[in-house]
């Protein structure tokens, strides 16, 4: 199980992150083979210009369509077979923890990160040429670029391959994986700042705390989250 995932951005140095924790061990044993590249490598201009006006008029800039190109020509030629190629975009299909499992199963996923008003429309035309495009967004809300979205996506899905988590049990406890949010956690001191743990979980009666965590996450998915349950 190993997945290579390739990221093209303008910021690249917002990817450290990546390199710590437990997708930083995962890339160091091999399970991820995760690259992020520049996108200006792909200018060949002397002030390796991304962007340019829009047509038709209107504010901000959009990005050019050349370097996209030449960049997804280069990562998908080298891909075994075809890459899944996603761009973050708000006007993208929501991300979710299905999105993530599925996801999760492919070889080769490439994140083209947009900046700006976004990138020139024909990119993602051509890009349905070399594999399986989709539009991703994080949710209802704006951001400056595709950069930290393409974090939170990488996340959840490089957690999903096998290996990466060290217990895998604890992927199946966790909140979404059962379509509910998980149950709330306690550890010691069984009483702290006048605070006692419910006393079921101190009980030793397996079945019952099974059920009462049962209860708590639906308790809790009606107070906060009424639409996963409709
Ligand atoms: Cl994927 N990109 C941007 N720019 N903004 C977002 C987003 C993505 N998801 C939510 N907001």
């Amino acid at each position: 199980p190993h997945m290579r995932i390739d990221v093209v951005s303008i910021f690249p140095s917002y990817f450290d992150g990546l390199t710590l924790s437990l997708l930083g061990r995962a890339r160091e044993t091999g399970l991820l083979d995760l690259k992020v590249h520049d996108l200006r490598e792909w200018t060949h201009d002397r002030h390796r210009t991304v962007d340019d006006t829009p047509y038709g008029g209107g504010a901000g800039m959009v990005m050019k369509p050349e370097p996209w190109g030449d960049a997804l020509d280069q990562l998908a030629v080298s891909s075994e077979g075809q890459p899944t190629i996603i761009f973050p975009s708000p006007a993208g299909e929501v991300f979710t923890q299905a999105t993530a499992r599925e996801l999760a199963t492919r070889e080769h996923l490439i994140f083209g990160c947009g900046r700006y008003e976004g990138i020139d429309e024909r990119v993602f035309e051509y890009a349905a040429s070399l594999g399986e495009v989709r539009l991703i967004s994080l949710g209802d809300y704006v951001l400056n670029g595709g950069e930290v979205a393409v974090m939170a996506m990488t996340e959840a899905i490089g957690r999903l391959i096998p290996g990466v988590v060290g217990n895998p049990e604890s992927l199946v406890e966790e909140s979404h994986e059962d379509g509910l949010l998980e149950y709330p956690s306690y550890t010691k001191p069984s009483v702290w700042r006048d605070r006692a743990v419910p006393p079921i979980l101190l009980s030793g009666n397996h079945g019952a705390i099974a059920d009462w965590r049962h209860e708590q996450q639906l308790k809790r998915t009606r107070a906060r989250r009424p639409d996963l349950l409709a």
